[in-house]
């Protein structure tokens, strides 16, 4: 059985580089005076300090949208799931065009799933079947859904689904873990770069063995960000951004057929959403708490080396499934799509950042903050729980 746990915010990884790099050694207090500052003025400041011959140009004119999607902002539509028996799901999702802040001053006409970048989190249980559909709200562009935890012939499972229509597709999850699911049209990198990704969670059956420890829960999500749709720029360059970015984590336990909808906190993955900067956003622990965070990194070309400043991971399960049971690791090797659970015991207040250990990435945005005080939550209140 899974353990409802009364902290159900999830967090994706979308971390503030940008800023830090103007504070170098001091990643987590990051003061709210650099956070006014261009990202242009940073990202200069940086490029100088570091000497590097790469040009780190984030300048937010050169964004250069197909034709057909210029005036195209739409609205993001919530994600639906419901179940509808013991092991069977439905799951309805779109693919569209949606204008996403990705960095302080930076807009990013972000293709993607239900308006968000990441797209939403989804969570079912290890057994499930999922009816999935997919509405193409994108008027020039094809799209589909590559799920990575389905056995599916990609063919006719993952197929394009052409503008303005839908397409409807059934698969089983059988294996639990953190999957990445992802568009999978042609060419793969620009709608993945764009913004077409997301984590997908399959909870084990039988739960984890650490289950009964755990006591708060985050979701964190690591992308990158480059050129605009810029298929070139994409292949050949290090990413501008890397980010995190944090989900609201909702089960859908097996004797509830009522289904969920997604009320909670969510972030897209900017650099600045998992800092100390957003009181809102950033993660909340109190002293001696076992936090489990459900981590993946979506790329779509860099591997993260996720690691807890501060902190040793006392239980890591790769992939998300529970036979892959290690303990005592300094930090975790995700590759591109690969997936987590990462537990670990924060003992004493304080901020403790979490962060990819290639520190260049951390200079582009990825680094987040789970702040531990006495309340567990912002000071003089406390986080609720739902
Ligand atoms: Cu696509």
């Amino acid at each position: 059985m899974l353990k409802k746990l009364n902290y159900s915010l999830i967090v994706g990884l979308s971390a503030s580089a940008l800023l830090l790099s103007a504070c170098g050694d001091d990643l987590g207090n990051v003061n709210s005076d650099e956070s006014t500052d261009s990202a242009e003025t940073v990202a200069a400041e940086e490029t100088e300090a570091s000497g590097s011959s790469y040009s780190y140009d984030v300048n937010p004119v050169d964004y250069e949208p197909i034709e057909p999607h210029k005036d195209l902002d739409q609205e993001p539509v919530p994600v639906k799931m419901e179940r509808i028996g013991e092991n069977e799901v439905n799951i309805e999702m779109t693919a569209q065009i949606t204008d996403i802040e990705i960095a302080p001053g930076i807009e990013y006409k972000t293709w993607n799933f239900n308006g968000e970048a990441p797209g939403p989190l989804l969570v079912v249980q290890e057994g499930d079947w999922i009816n999935f559909t997919l509405h193409n709200m994108d008027p020039a562009i094809p799209h589909s859904m590559d799920f990575h935890a389905v056995h599916a012939d990609p063919a006719t499972q993952f197929a394009d689904v052409k503008p303005d229509e839908s397409g409807t597709f059934r698969f089983q999850a059988g294996s639990p873990g953190v999957f990445m699911y992802h568009c999978a049209t042609d060419p793969v990198l620009s709608h993945i770069a764009n913004g077409m990704h997301g984590a997908i969670i399959v909870m084990p059956k039988d739960g984890f063995p650490t289950d009964d420890e755990v006591d708060r829960e985050f979701v964190v999500v690591q992308n990158e960000w480059y050129k605009y749709n810029d298929l070139e720029n994409m292949m050949n360059m290090p990413p501008r951004q890397v980010v995190f970015s944090t989900k609201t984590l909702e089960y859908m336990a097996d004797d509830e057929v009522d289904g969920y909808t997604f009320d909670g906190v969510n972030t897209n993955g900017t650099v600045t959403a998992l800092t100390e900067n957003d009181a809102d956003t950033v993660l909340y622990a109190k002293p001696g708490e076992k936090v489990r965070m459900y981590i993946n990194n979506v790329g779509p070309n860099e591997v993260s080396s996720f690691h807890v400043i501060g902190t040793i991971m006392e239980d890591v399960y790769l992939d998300g499934n529970p036979a892959n049971h290690l303990e005592g690791m300094q930090t975790v090797m995700l590759p591109a799509s690969g997936g987590a659970i990462v537990e670990f015991t924060l003992k004493e207040e304080g901020s403790y950042s979490f962060v990819t250990h290639q520190f260049d990435h951390v200079s582009k945005g990825a680094v987040g903050t789970i702040v531990v005080n006495e309340s567990g939550g912002p000071e003089g209140g406390s986080m609720m729980s739902h």
